[in-house]
């Protein structure tokens, strides 16, 4: 038997015909060079779709202008046009309930009533009006000329006080005298000199000249109220109590 070295101990045993050795093998040699590249697969499959791009650059100008945009937003409604001439009246309506068997409106007016009573309550209190008849007298405490005088009660929905009766006339006095300053009152000249009326164009029935008075003999054609409530017709610019009527 032949003595190998124990790794590479291989009994190999040839049976050729009856016989039998033994061999023993050396170790193994340096490996070979790497064969040859093999040639190139075929193609795989299409992969999964990629995310979109992020947006291109704008391109250059030029070129065909787009279609028109779709419209805007509907602007702010215009200025109010100027008033229509009045319409003709409409058809006569059905006849309604007696205002005396409604109970609804009956009780509106009752309660209408009451608030003006306490309304007129606290400004007579407040000395904020004066109520003769009818007719209700009043001041803001201000001093203008006649035009101004009128305008500030026009303003206000009343008229420049004008006494019809010995009643308003007193009531008149008592604020110019409160004031302690002359008022216009709501009476002019003409076109005749001496000739005063009412702003409306009414003749004036009821009177209270100083003795006298008018003397301005076309060149006064406003009228003042002294503290004592007579009259004085006086140029239409110096400055008086306003006082309104409503
Ligand atoms: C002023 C003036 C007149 C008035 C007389 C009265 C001088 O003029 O107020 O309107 O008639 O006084 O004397
Ligand atoms: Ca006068």
């Amino acid at each position: 038997m032949l003595l190998c070295s124990l790794a590479f101990t291989l009994m190999w045993l040839v049976a050729s015909g009856l016989d039998v050795k033994e061999v023993c093998l050396g170790s193994p040699g340096i490996p070979g060079a790497p064969g040859s590249h093999g040639l190139p697969g075929r193609d795989g499959r299409d992969g999964i779709k990629g995310d979109p791009g992020p947006p291109g650059p704008m391109g250059p100008p030029g070129g065909m202008p787009g279609l028109p945009g779709r419209d805007g937003m509907t602007g702010a409604p215009g200025l109010a046009g100027e008033r229509g001439e009045k319409g003709e009246p409409g058809e006569r309506g059905p006849p309604g309930l007696s205002a005396y068997l409604d109970e609804e409106l009956q009780s509106t007016l009752h309660e209408i009533r009451h608030q003006v009573l306490q309304f007129m309550g606290v400004l007579s209190l407040q000395g904020s009006m004066l109520a003769v008849g009818e007719k209700v007298f009043s001041t803001n405490g201000q001093s203008a000329n006649f035009d101004a005088i009128r305008e500030m009660c026009a303003r206000v929905g009343g008229r420049i006080a004008a006494p019809r009766s010995p009643e308003e006339n007193e009531a008149i006095a008592s604020i110019v005298k409160k004031h302690n300053t002359y008022a216009y009152l709501g009476l002019t000249e003409g076109p005749t000199a001496g000739d005063f009326h009412c702003l409306d164009g009414a003749p004036v029935n009821y009177t209270s000249w100083y003795p006298g008075e008018p003397r301005g003999r076309g060149k006064e054609q406003c009228v003042e109220m002294y503290t004592d409530g007579q009259w004085n017709d006086k140029n239409c610019l110096q400055y008086r109590l306003a006082i309104c009527e409503f």
